[in-house]
């Protein structure tokens, strides 16, 4: 088995705590985000560095705040610091307005505005820069996620020789889908200046290899000899296309979820609720979550089945996300107005069907609500993966609740062996779902939610972080001259107005200055290391 030697260089567009204005000065927020807890697996065998986005714009304190942060944790934080521009461009903009909603099929939602792809390009090659200002040859860049899709590009433009992988958190749409960004070919290229892409399900990776083969001459996809790994070849240029899913660290939402305190807080949960049929939606305020849909659900069933009325509450938490763009301020909207038409139309003395909670729980809270829920009801119009699924199996120690689960979540493959599957579209079908969950004998739902929990118990994200990590392990270190040849074959259009930079030596090396940016202003740097 291989090993990678150097150490981890993980990229991700925010870092795992967040920097703020706050009381007149600058504060630290930790933040236990999924993806760190993700990670933990991966530092603990391969110690290094975290690249990104610290929160806000440049400031004198970041630094010295970061360092403090970086003590006793596996990686040094390191700032990419964006300006207010950027971050409304690049992220609000080129990801959120555009990337996210395309990627998810809701092509009418995306804004496709050039000036936001200006910025995206300028941004990726500053992750970039910081990105080859400290790796090593010998050492393993992983960037995450649909905001840092140049990044290898600029990477190997500079001559980098690091082994370069990424991982898509979210969906990958399929051709008729993608091909409507006007940015389709330099995107796909990009990627393909990764060793190692990985995706959440095979459909995506598919998707994905359906989108080479439509748009870019001359791809090649061989099998790997791996289930669920493909080998893309594309001129000079060989990546590693897998399927890797995401997880959770079962045994500890499993293990916090048997604590006597949080025992404590299911009873009150349970008892305030005058022992109703809970049911449980967790999201991002995020229309991909199909809330309203799910909200219109639970009118039908209260409309056709009257019998239930009185007999089930659902608990809603909603976690505020994205306020800045309009979109996400219309749904708000949308599901408040909703959730006060349901209300208003049934509540009677002593019941209100719906408790809507707008903010972020505490973890303790969560998954007390995970395992006091009867029902959790996880019905996206599209998700990558969507981890409240897992994390409610883990968190039902008492074994008696019920996954309901949209077939459009990347989750749902993985789970259909115990969830009731759902097209979170037919809304008259969800609420049959509900109903039958609702009269589903104790046995049944003990045998299914075991399924379920065996399931992410094997495949949890220990797991998921060193199949990634070993897949990238085997793949061969990139040839010093590597630049070269891709030029030969394979002109970048990402970066337009740039020349590509074949490699030289290391020491010394400029890197190419980003689209917009002064092409005097290429930095320069000396390499780390001795390669
Ligand atoms: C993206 C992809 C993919 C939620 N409410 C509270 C809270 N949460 C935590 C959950 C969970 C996380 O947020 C949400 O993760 P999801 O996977 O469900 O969804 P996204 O945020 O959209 O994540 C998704 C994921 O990346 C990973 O690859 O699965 O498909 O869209 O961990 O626990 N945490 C706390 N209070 C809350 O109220 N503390």
């Amino acid at each position: 088995m291989n090993s990678i030697k150097g150490g981890l260089i993980n990229v991700s567009n925010r870092l795992p705590v967040q920097i703020r204005k706050h009381a007149g000065g600058v504060r630290l927020f930790r933040s236990s985000g999924g993806l760190a807890t993700a990670l933990n697996a991966a530092w603990q065998e391969q110690p290094g560095i975290w690249i990104g986005w610290p929160g806000m714009a440049q400031d004198p304190q970041i630094q010295p705040l970061l360092r403090k942060a970086s003590r006793g944790r596996p990686y040094t934080l390191q700032a990419v610091s964006l300006t207010d521009d950027e971050v409304a461009k690049f992220y609000a903009g080129f990801a959120n307005e555009i990337i996210w909603p395309l990627f998810h099929d809701m092509p009418t939602r995306c804004n496709f505005d050039p000036a936001y792809w200006e910025v995206y390009q300028r941004v990726n090659h500053k992750f970039a820069q910081a990105v080859q200002e400290t790796a090593k040859a010998e050492d393993f860049v992983w960037i995450h996620d649909y905001h840092l899709m140049l990044v290898a590009e600029n990477l190997r433009q500079a001559g980098c020789r690091s082994r370069l992988g990424f991982f898509l958190h979210i969906p990958f749409p399929a051709p008729d889908m993608f091909e409507k960004l006007p940015w389709r070919e330099a995107i796909l290229e990009a990627l393909l200046r990764f060793d190692l892409l990985g995706f959440q399900t095979d459909r995506d990776r598919g998707n994905f290899e359906d989108c080479l083969r439509k748009l870019l001459p001359d791809i090649v996809v061989e099998d790997a000899g791996v289930p669920g790994q493909h080998v893309v070849r594309h001129g000079a240029l060989r990546s590693l296309a897998g399927t890797f899913p995401i997880s959770i660290d079962f045994d500890e939402f499993a293990n916090h979820a048997l604590r006597p305190e949080i025992g404590e807080s299911v009873k009150s949960i349970r008892k305030d609720l005058n022992d109703r049929f809970l049911l449980l939606g967790v999201d991002r305020m995020d229309y991909t979550k199909g809330i309203p849909e799910r909200l219109k659900a639970l009118r039908i069933v209260l409309e056709r089945f009257p019998e239930l009325r009185r007999r089930i509450t659902l608990v809603q938490v909603v976690v505020p996300s994205r306020e800045e763009i309009p979109n996400y301020k219309e749904l708000r909207h949308e599901v408040e107005l909703l959730v006060s038409q349901i209300n208003g139309e049934f509540t009677q003395p002593g019941w209100v069907p719906i408790h809507y909670m707008h903010r972020s729980l505490s973890r303790e809270d969560l998954i007390a609500y995970y395992r006091a829920a009867d029902v959790a009801l996880i019905t996206p119009l599209k998700d990558g993966m969507n981890l409240v699924a897992k994390e409610f199996c883990a968190a039902q120690v008492d074994e008696r609740g019920v996954l309901i689960l949209s077939e459009f979540a990347g989750a749902g493959p993985e789970l259909r062996h115990g969830a009731t599957l759902v097209n979170p579209n037919d809304t008259p079908a969800v609420a049959t779902a509900i109903r039958e969950a609702c009269i589903m004998p104790l046995e049944e739902k003990q045998r299914r939610i075991r399924v379920l929990r065996e399931i992410v118990r094997g495949h949890n994200v220990q797991r998921w972080a060193r199949s990634f990590m070993q897949a990238a392990a085997d793949i061969p270190q990139p040839p010093a001259d590597q630049e070269t040849k891709v030029e030969e074959s394979t002109p970048s259009r990402t970066t337009p107005g740039v020349a590509l930079v074949a490699s030289g030596p290391r020491r010394g090396m400029s890197f190419p200055p980003a689209y917009g940016e002064p092409g005097t202003r290429a930095l320069t740097w000396l390499a780390r290391g001795g390669d």
